[in-house]
């Protein structure tokens, strides 16, 4: 086989199953291969930003690798954004980049798409993946590479693998599959049992869940634990959307005080938080008014538990929820009692103007006659109204918060064979990335997009309530979907809302824009209380309290 074979076949052995991607000369041979191989189907799309953030959710949604290929420079550097997203929020994502040959390094002159020296794009990148290899050594190649990717599923961070041109057709052996190295069984005894310990003593411990135990494919685990244990579940921010199939007692997701009161209250006065994959992040705990000791906490993530001012380490997250199962002890406390979230239905069809809230109610409406559709969210209002909607499969950009990700994201997750996917997304945003919509036609993809459109940058609007910058105009965003394939309706009442979903959702074949007319200013009742939530923490705090320290304090 050859060099570009035995990295497609390296990428399938390791769980890939589709290639994201944007060609250019640097890359062009590479993308023959692909073709001509068939080894995985190859998605390409307009802007490489939504070709990064396309791979990005087709690994979020299955625990496995994505993949996106592009060429040299003007390609890779343009996807430096969504790659430092998956670095944030931990997604496995392989970044395959073209490049010149050997002779062309020499030749004397500067080439194009180069930037300072050959190698700046390798530097740019070393800073927003784990690991990286350069191909351009055949002999060495598989190796190199069963590390790259086995790095890339150990710390679930993106990698990058650079492909001389050259040497797209030279010679290699297939590449092997690393075993994953042995974790110390006394290091795990020791802290299963020292976790199990400070749980049994606790009063009132609570499981938080972070996005790790998506990314190492553990929910299923997670949940039989939770009920082992019999102590109730709450995710993070970034974790909405874990354990949505499973039948975990789980309450709802934690914001602090933009937060229902009675789940903040649970997280925030636990006397034991088992932090299970949670990142730590200002979108997770930032908002919190009584501040979490993380001290006391538990916290097992990036394959150690820390608890106690102890450290355990090379414990991985799948290792710990075993090595807790297989004691298979339960806590002798009663669990403590918390109601659920309840998420509201039943849309009222009159001639009301449209707020976020009633999106949400719309949506829960949807999902009740549809269960498992996932959600692709963007950051803004949307994201926020996503915790009004029922607990479904939902990819968004939580902590790293970057605009234009949900429309690619739904392509990525209809791609990967998630179903029909909703996706929800601001009109700013939109603006963004929306034209990738256009690329349904040429593969068949069918989703639901609804765009919140405020004619606004709301959400900076919020929180600067007189500027006048954040006002957008009114780009009529319904009008453009027939003519890149899909259907368009734009709506302004609630009854209005109502009948567009139900025809978008019993058509099928066209992505379906519907674009919803929201009058400024109006906002979420989450995105409300957590504007002024960050106004509260932000204010100078009174000598005796403790106040959460600024560098928490969100700014999206
Ligand atoms: C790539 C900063 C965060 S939220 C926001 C901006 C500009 C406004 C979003 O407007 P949209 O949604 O989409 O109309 P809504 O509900 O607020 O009206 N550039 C990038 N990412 C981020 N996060 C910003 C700027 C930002
Ligand atoms: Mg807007």
């Amino acid at each position: 086989m050859n060099l570009s074979q035995a990295l497609l076949h390296a990428l399938r052995d390791h769980g890939a199953r589709e290639i994201f991607g944007i060609p250019g000369d640097f890359v062009l041979a590479f993308f023959r291969q692909i073709e001509t191989t068939g080894i995985m189907p190859m998605y390409t799309l307009s802007h490489e930003p939504a070709v990064g953030f396309a791979a990005d959710a087709a690994a979020r949604y299955h625990s496995r690798l994505g993949v996106a290929a592009v060429t040299y420079g003007a390609g890779a550097l343009n996807m430096v954004n969504a790659v430092a997203s998956s670095y944030a929020e931990k997604v496995p994502l392989v970044v395959i980049s073209g490049a010149p040959g050997a002779a062309e390094r020499t030749s004397g002159y500067l080439l194009h798409h180069q930037a300072k020296t050959l190698d700046s794009q390798l530097a740019i990148f070393r800073e927003i993946t784990c690991d990286q290899v350069v191909l351009d050594d055949p002999a060495r190649a598989p190796q190199d590479l069963a590390r790259v990717l086995a790095n890339c599923l150990a710390q679930s961070r993106p990698v990058y693998i650079e492909l001389p041109r050259d040497l797209v057709n030279a010679p290699c052996a297939r590449a092997p599959r690393l075993t994953a190295p042995r974790v110390n069984p006394d290091t795990l005894a020791a802290c299963a049992a020292a976790v199990f310990a400070r749980l049994s003593l606790a009063a009132a411990p609570v499981l938080l869940v972070g996005v790790e135990i998506r990314r190492y494919g553990i929910e299923k685990k997670v949940a039989r634990l939770a009920r082992l244990l019999n102590i109730p579940v709450v995710t993070t921010f970034m974790g909405r959307g874990l354990l949505a199939d499973t039948d975990a007692p789980l309450l709802g997701t934690y914001l602090g005080v933009a937060g229902p009161a009675q789940l903040t209250a649970a997280v925030e006065q636990s006397d034991a938080l088992l932090m299970l994959g949670v990142i730590v992040s200002d979108t997770n705990f930032g908002i919190s008014g009584n501040k979490i000791d993380l001290q006391r906490s538990i916290r097992a993530s990036d394959g150690a538990v820390t608890m106690d001012y102890q450290v355990y380490p090379g414990v991985p997250l799948e290792a710990l929820v075993d090595a807790l199962l297989e004691r298979g002890d339960a806590l002798s406390e009663a669990a403590l009692q918390l109601q659920p979230a309840i998420y509201p239905r039943g849309l009222k069809r009159d001639a009301a103007t449209i707020a976020p809230r009633d999106i949400a109610r719309a949506l829960n409406d949807v999902l009740a006659l549809h269960p498992g559709l996932p959600l692709a969210a963007d950051i803004g209002d949307c994201l926020f109204t996503a915790l009004d909607i029922a607990h479904t499969d939902l990819v968004a950009p939580g902590y790293y918060a970057t605009m234009g990700y949900g429309v690619p994201a739904g392509l990525g997750l209809q791609a990967a064979g998630a179903g029909r996917p909703i996706i929800l997304v601001g009109d700013g945003a939109f603006q963004m990335t929306g034209w990738e919509l256009g690329n349904c036609q040429r593969y068949g993809w069918d989703p639901v997009v609804i765009v919140f459109n405020n004619c606004s940058w709301e959400m900076l609007r919020a929180f600067e309530p007189d500027s006048g910058f954040t006002d957008l105009s009114d780009w009529h965003f319904a009008d453009m979907a027939e003519a890149l394939g899909g259907r368009g309706t734009r709506v302004a009442t609630r009854a209005q809302l109502g009948e567009a979903l139900d025809a978008a959702l019993d058509r099928r074949g066209k992505f379906e824009l519907i674009e919803v007319m929201i009058p400024r200013g109006t906002v979420s009742d989450t995105l409300a209380r957590f504007v002024d939530g960050v106004r509260r923490l932000q204010r100078p705090a009174p000598a005796v309290a403790v106040a959460a320290p600024r560098e928490l304090a969100p700014a999206l």
